[in-house]
């Protein structure tokens, strides 16, 4: 499934680079504009066995938009107990730091609960640099301008790349030490060794200064699971099943939207809550610009999303495997969601 750190192409080192002004500056990477990828994508998942969509392609302009409604759903709790956690802990967060740092952030998106951490970063050390890493160019672009002009003293290098590339940019960011944030719980995305992988080569890119704050979402019950990735309002199931949307305004795809089922299913064993289209019945789905057919059984599957889930021990064992030292680790009231400070282990650096 969302194999795309390990199997995807290396991408070019071109990059073009707009300056905004003079406390923002866009770059964009080539594989980011590559407009052939969603349908190689497709191509090869729907003609597999089973079939499967990779989840990276939820987020274009439409599933950006169904993903933030997501985050305000009152059964989908990961949002608002990060953002409690932060709130509670970015002043001790910031004066782990002695002076100015380079704040990076991995995924940004509309960077909403970073200001949490923006503000208490300026409180504390007056100047700061801000780095989002993101895919959607639009979102960076949005996001980067209201936050410039919130906040007077803030200098943006906004990356509109995928994280791979975004890291190797990043590590040419060194004249101050860096706060890394991978927020949200998007580890989740990756199997666990891939992304203990990712994190190991995260810690070869920071010095010993450097710091990761990173937020894990934890194994828990069934219930809560099942309901945070199957709400009420349909909202996660209209964000599933834009993915079938999604070919079908860009690649002239056929798909009944209204004849396939959102599930979401956790399994417990392997700790992730696993998110499928469902097939309600035998059918053939034209793609036009891929001169192809799909057929389907009833009750067919298409694999969409992987989210694991993580339980203390693991989160320990994730530094491990990746060269981290876990310094510093906050939960919600409820437990149900982590934060977790990692510092790059005294005899990996
Ligand atoms: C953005 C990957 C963290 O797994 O909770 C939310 C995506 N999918 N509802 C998650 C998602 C369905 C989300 N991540």
């Amino acid at each position: 499934m969302r194999r795309q750190l390990r199997k995807r192409p290396e991408p070019q080192e071109s990059e073009s680079s707009v300056v905004q002004s003079e406390r923002l500056r866009l770059v964009r990477t080539q594989s980011n504009v590559d407009p052939g990828e969603f349908a190689r994508a497709v191509e090869v998942g729907l003609t597999a066995k089973p079939k499967y969509l990779p989840c990276r392609f939820f987020y274009d302009d439409e599933g950006s938009r169904l993903f933030e409604e997501i985050c305000e759903l009152p059964e989908y709790y990961l949002t608002r107990a990060e953002r409690s956690i932060l709130r509670d802990h970015a002043q001790e967060i910031a004066s782990r730091f002695s002076g100015p740092v380079t704040l990076a952030e991995l995924g940004s998106g509309s960077a909403s609960k970073t200001r949490i951490l923006i503000e208490a970063l300026l409180a504390r050390h007056g100047a700061l640099r801000y780095v989002p890493v993101d895919i959607s160019h639009s979102m960076l672009e949005e996001s980067s301008r209201a936050l410039l002009e919130e906040y007077r003293s803030l200098e943006i290098l906004a990356i509109a790349a995928e994280y791979r590339e975004g890291l190797r940019r990043l590590a040419r960011e060194t004249n101050r030490p860096k706060l890394i944030l991978w927020l949200g719980s998007n580890v989740g995305n990756l199997y666990r060794e891939e992304a203990a992988e990712f994190l190991e080569s995260l810690r070869r890119s920071m010095a010993p200064p450097d710091r990761l704050l990173m937020g894990i979402d934890l194994r828990k019950d069934r219930d809560t699971l099942e309901h945070a990735y199957d709400d009420a309002r349909g909202v996660t199931a209209r964000f599933n099943l834009n993915l079938l949307a999604r070919i079908n305004r860009e690649l002239g795809g056929r798909f009944d939207l209204a004849s396939f089922d959102h599930r979401a299913v956790y399994n417990q064993e392997a700790g992730r809550v696993e998110l499928y289209l469902v097939s309600q019945k035998a059918q053939a789905v034209p793609i036009e610009s891929l001169d192809l057919v799909v057929p389907f059984k009833k009750n067919e599957t298409i694999d969409t999303e992987y989210s694991f889930k993580y339980s203390l021990d693991e989160i320990q064992g994730l530094a491990f495997a990746a060269g981290l030292t876990l310094e510093r680790q906050w939960l919600d009231r409820k437990q149900r969601f982590s934060v977790n400070l990692f510092a790059p282990a005294a005899d990996k650096s």
